[in-house]
């Protein structure tokens, strides 16, 4: 049996366990889309609007919900309504990375409430499996998906060798409630590690640091093309930030034609991938 990360989308989502990892496989096959934008904007208004223009292109929004200025609940309802709209899966980027008992509190409560509305969260696997425990306590029964930050992309990253092994084995452990990584590659490009891969277990792997115009910014971040990323290092989802929403938030015409091209970029990546 051929592992299942070489399967196409559609059959990986028949397989998989997890419903958030199966929805996120669904719609990607759905829309023929693998591109995840990310909507780093600070007012709600241009949150919107971006994501009402771009929602037909994409499999998955990721949204950093505490860096909205003006922040209430009913912004929440709105991005449900388009989630549904649109058919999309929502993705809190919130990166936990506090003991069990914190981050439980900090997934479930507060302000943004973010079990609640996210299909998939993430989280550093510095503290150790008790991140995963404290998360999957509010996360599981509410059919919700965990991606562990394996790998960085930013310049200097701690998050490799040995610490990225031991974030692949911590998720190996927890395979019902971690669902994949947010990494640079399918690590050793042949399926997590071979010699300790279960042959059913599907890890998705979704990747930011993804540009076609720049090949980085003044903070660290370094890009790579879609091709780079799905074809050649084997990942399932890109995002984009800037280089969708781009500097001029109005123009929202403009903001759908770049997620066209880094949708249609992702997809063909994605064909020759899995038909060479
Ligand atoms: O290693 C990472 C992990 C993440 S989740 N590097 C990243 O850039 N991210 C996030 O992806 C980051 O927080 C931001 O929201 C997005 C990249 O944005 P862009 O504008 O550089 O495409």
């Amino acid at each position: 049996m051929p592992p299942p990360y070489t399967l196409a989308y559609a059959d990986r989502a028949t397989r998989h366990k997890n419903p958030a990892a199966k929805l996120l496989l669904e719609t990607i096959h759905r829309k023929r889309s693998n591109l995840a934008v990310s909507v780093d904007v600070t007012q709600s208004s241009d949150f919107l609007a971006i994501i009402d223009a771009v929602g037909p292109l994409v499999c998955l929004i990721k949204t950093h919900i505490d860096i909205l200025e003006d922040f209430d609940s009913n912004l929440i309802n709105k991005l449900v309504e388009l989630s549904k709209k649109h058919d999309f899966v929502i993705f809190e980027d919130r990166k936990f990375a506090d003991i069990g008992n914190t981050v439980a509190l900090q997934y479930s409560s507060g302000v943004h409430k973010i079990a609640s509305w996210s299909h998939i969260t993430n989280a550093h696997p510095v503290p150790g499996p008790s991140v995963i425990s404290g998360l999957a306590a509010v996360g599981l029964p509410l059919g919700r998906g965990l991606l562990l930050l394996a790998e960085m992309s930013t310049k200097g990253t701690l998050a490799r060798g040995e610490y990225t092994d031991d974030a692949v084995r911590m998720a190996r452990s927890n395979s019902e409630f971690v669902i994949g990584f947010i990494a640079q590659r399918r690590m050793d490009g042949l399926g997590l590690g071979p010699s300790e891969a279960k042959l059913d277990e599907d890890f998705l792997i979704l990747t930011p640091g993804v540009g076609l115009e720049v090949k980085g910014d003044a903070m660290g971040q370094q890009y790579r093309t879609p091709d780079e990323v799905i074809r050649q290092n084997g990942c399932d989802v890109i995002i984009v930030g800037r280089g969708v929403y781009g500097t001029n938030l109005k123009d929202v015409e403009a903001i759908r034609q770049r997620a066209e091209r880094y949708r249609q970029e992702g997809w063909d990546a994605y064909l020759k991938r899995t038909q060479s």
